[in-house]
């Protein structure tokens, strides 16, 4: 809503419409619950989001414009109504409103679920990425899955982890999703591929066994203080009705049923694996069921907007979100090859100038292929349109280098090393005209380490974009407090213009700023330890350093190292008369993929350590560990506000990028971190005064394991290493049950460290001891945090955008 539509806004019809859509739920003012007002909140709020999102589909100016197409199997929103309300600018008139029907905005918000679309960065940054399109109005689509269940919930029983479904929608539905039946596709599975002759020509025509419905659901996505909304579509799968079924033949129908799959299931529940590819044939279908899906409605709006095919990559680029929808490259080319009826080198020139690929990860284990028997079963037209792009593709690395059995090897889309595998990141870095990294340093890994070969072939197609965040979810609104201070110095311009906060730096020696700055601090450490006293019943201390690690539970990114650390304070503070310390907290937040052992093992052994240290009454509250559970992102709004200090402490080499760091330094934390991921850039920002940087850097991870790495000497060389080590067997913190924290102990002594946990810790505990002195010297350290905030602007996700739309995308923005 631009300003002049806000002053139109009419609050008292609004009242009047929240009451009737309350009526409409079946509630009266007097006896509806906070539950059903918030139901009245949002669809009130969702007529005009939903008006905006048809008036911006039909815009001729965006018709006749270049979009990108984001396509995503995750897309972790978080709660759209606090939200909307700051991109509508309607909060305070909402809050007033509301107000007056005797209810509190805060209150209400807090009644809506998260949308868990997503497992962690990647997800949450097609999130960021779709408010930052709408924000700067570059036409886009995003398209994802309408899953009925989205990450599941965590809880824990006696420390161990316990998932339970996570139902967004019951029961009454989510208010902001608008279903669009007149764009409901049918989609194919199984089956076989037949000959037909016309005119002299044979085609090849797949004819699938099973077909099942996808159905489009919209949630808006609305522009920052402008009235472009754009769609982030979600297919839903659903069955045919009984009457088409009757129209398969009854052999193959069988068939398909055998995989024990059927409609109902196919979006049931989002895959939990972050960083890991597990391979299981629902997850396929998943995949080529929103590639098809959204490809058919790509086309659908390209062609309907009048403009010819073989103009696809002039009006239409379609971003793949990791390897997860590559499938979507051979779909196109089976609909231009056979319903459109266009010859392989047309076809090809479309489809190779409109894909283009995101890499977010170097590790073996999430890098995703599919065995070639199974996409032949499923996919059998697609196979053969891999087969031939893969036979066209080694051609050319014939010509380019001839005779080198190696490098067709390592190229080749088919691994053929063992079972025939089809590598989808060789696929798509084939078939995209742009493929990037996540962040400076992965961009560089990708080209020197992962795709060598195709680096030296297609000479500058490997770029980099730089990760980034939203400034109005990740600041203005969760972080109302910081957001005013900043407008108070700098006006209102940054929440769409975030390297203006570079202006705060100015305030970073001013003491009366520093109070300010470290009081809103407070406040929001407050926030976080009233949420902690109410839900966990731990009492916190505020002016403890809040030390914060949040993110998935993954052996690369080192909960465990952090948990070593903690015992080595805790024993430290038992067996130390003189160690004196900076009161902490230390938080954890994590979700561990269900069938990930050690990473439940992890989650279980902080939970007993927890447990330990903030019962042991000689530790008092110089030391207390949270572990806050179900980490969603309505939880990250409140603890990200209040953090002192960002774990940002996986191996080097292993975090493409993170997200998280990014967010937690513009909320005025300071980073303890490897030089790993956007780590690098971060400091580059802020300058080394003002991050903790320790540990190995990726060259020193390279040497050590040339030099050959041996865990066992630093557990000998190191006495509060060994002793933190010892306390896993012990009775220390499983009273009565020894052993129970083997895993853990296991995993860096006997597993050989495989993330040089024992490595790393000797500069790590080093860099806390640097910030326990900082953080006791107040002034010194309000400098530091309030620097941080000024100079991480570089990270708003608007700036990745741009990079994207210069250096990839060529899109011009549509101001409505
Ligand atoms: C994911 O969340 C990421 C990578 C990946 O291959 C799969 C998933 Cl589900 C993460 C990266 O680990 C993280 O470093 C990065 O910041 C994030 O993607 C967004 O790029």
């Amino acid at each position: 809503m631009t300003p002049k539509q806000q002053h139109a806004f009419d609050k008292s019809a609004f009242k009047i419409s929240m009451v009737q859509h309350l009526t409409q739920l079946g509630h009266a003012p007097e006896t509806a619950q906070q539950r059903d007002w918030y139901l009245a909140l949002g669809r009130a709020l969702a007529e005009h989001t939903t008006g905006d999102l048809v008036a911006t589909e039909n815009d001729q100016a965006i018709k006749q414009a270049k979009s990108v197409n984001y396509l995503s199997l995750e897309f972790l929103i978080g709660r759209l109504t606090g939200n909307n309300l700051i991109s509508m600018g309607l909060y305070d008139v909402i809050a007033e409103a509301v107000g007056e029907l005797g209810l509190g905005l805060t209150d209400l918000l807090e009644q809506e679920r998260d949308p868990s679309l997503g497992n962690g960065g990647l997800g949450r940054l097609a999130a960021c990425f779709m408010d930052s399109l709408a924000a700067q109005q570059y036409p886009a689509v995003g398209y994802g899955l309408h899953y009925e269940y989205g990450l599941f919930r965590q809880s824990f029983d006696q420390g161990a982890q316990q998932e339970a479904p996570d139902a967004w929608r019951e029961p009454e539905g989510y208010p902001w999703e608008v279903v669009r039946p007149d764009l409901t596709q049918t989609i194919g599975f199984y089956g076989h591929v037949e000959v037909v002759e016309e005119a002299g020509h044979t085609y090849r025509q797949w004819v699938p066994s099973l077909k099942i419905q996808a159905m489009p659901w919209d949630l808006p996505i609305v522009g920052y203080q402008s009235n472009t909304v754009y769609p982030l579509r979600l297919w839903e799968g659903r069955a045919l009705t009984p009457f088409a079924l009757d129209a398969f033949n009854a052999g193959e129908y069988t068939h398909a049923q055998q995989a024990d799959i059927d409609a109902g299931n196919l979006t049931k529940v989002l895959y939990p694996n972050d960083n890991h590819d597990a391979g299981k044939t629902l997850r396929l279908m998943q995949q080529y069921f929103h590639s098809a899906a959204s490809v058919g409605d790509i086309l659908r709006r390209h062609l309907e907007a009048g403009h010819a095919l073989a103009a696809l990559p002039e009006y239409e680029t379609i971003q793949l979100n990791d390897t997860h929808p590559t499938i979507a490259i051979p779909e196109l080319m089976r609909v231009l090859l056979d319903d459109y009826r266009l010859g392989w080198d047309e076809a090809w020139a479309i489809a190779s100038r409109t894909f283009a690929y995101t890499n977010h990860t170097l590790l073996p284990e999430a890098l995703e292929t599919w065995s070639e028997s199974l996409m032949a079963e499923l996919l059998p037209r697609h196979m053969e349109i891999i087969f031939e792009i893969n036979h066209r593709f080694l051609q050319d690395v014939e010509q380019k280098w001839p005779g080198d059995v190696r490098k067709q090897q390592v190229l080749s889309v088919i691994d053929d090393q063992g079972e025939r595998m089809v590598r989808m990141a060789n696929l798509c870095v084939i078939g995209s005209y742009a493929v990037n990294g996540v962040a400076a340093l992965h961009s560089q890994l990708v080209k020197r380490d992962l795709f060598p070969e195709f680096d030296a072939l297609y000479p500058g197609r490997i770029q980099n974009v730089t990760n980034g965040i939203t400034p109005r979810r990740w600041l203005k609104f969760c972080n109302p407090d910081l957001s005013n201070l900043i407008s108070e110095k700098i006006g209102e311009q940054w929440p769409a213009q975030l390297e203006q906060l570079e202006q705060v730096a100015q305030y970073a020696d001013d003491a009366d700023f520093q109070k300010t700055f470290m009081a809103v601090k407070k406040r929001n450490k407050q926030r976080l330890a009233d949420w902690v006293k109410s839900n966990l019943d731990i009492t916190l201390n505020t002016d403890a350093i809040f030390d914060v690690q949040i993110k998935r539970l993954h052996e690369y990114k080192r909960q465990h190292l952090n948990l070593l650390h903690v015992i080595s304070l805790y024993q430290r503070l038992l067996n130390e008369p003189n160690f004196d310390m900076a009161p902490r907290v230390v938080f954890f937040a994590a979700k561990a993929a269900p069938g990930y052992e050690l990473a439940k093992s992890i989650i279980f052994a902080i939970n007993k350590v927890a447990e330990t240290i903030n019962n042991d009454p000689r530790v008092g509250d110089k030391l207390k560990v949270v572990f806050i559970p179900d980490y969603r992102v309505s939880m990250a709004e409140i603890i990200i506000p209040a953090a002192d200090v960002s774990e940002q402490i996986s191996m080097a080499g292993k975090e493409a990028s993170g997200t998280g760091n990014m967010k937690m330094a513009l909320n005025g934390a300071l980073t303890i971190g490897t030089m790993d991921g956007a780590n690098v850039e971060i400091r580059e920002e802020v300058g080394d005064d003002n991050i903790y940087i320790f540990g190995l850097d990726v060259d020193g991870v390279t040497e050590l394991r040339q030099k050959g790495y041996q865990p066992e000497t630093a557990y000998q060389n190191q006495p509060l290493l060994k002793a933190a080590l010892d306390s896993l067997l012990d009775e220390t913190f499983t009273p009565g049950q020894p052993g129970l924290l083997r895993p853990v102990f296991d995993s860096v002594m006997t597993s050989g460290d495989p993330y040089l946990c024992l490595a790393d810790f000797a500069d790590y505990v080093r860099a806390h001891n640097d910030i326990d002195r900082d953080y006791r010297d107040m002034s010194q350290w309000a400098r530091k945090a309030i620097l941080n905030t000024a100079l991480v602007g570089k990270f708003s996700s608007d700036r990745s955008i741009r990079d994207y739309v210069n250096n990839i995308w060529q899109l011009k923005a549509i101001k409505r």
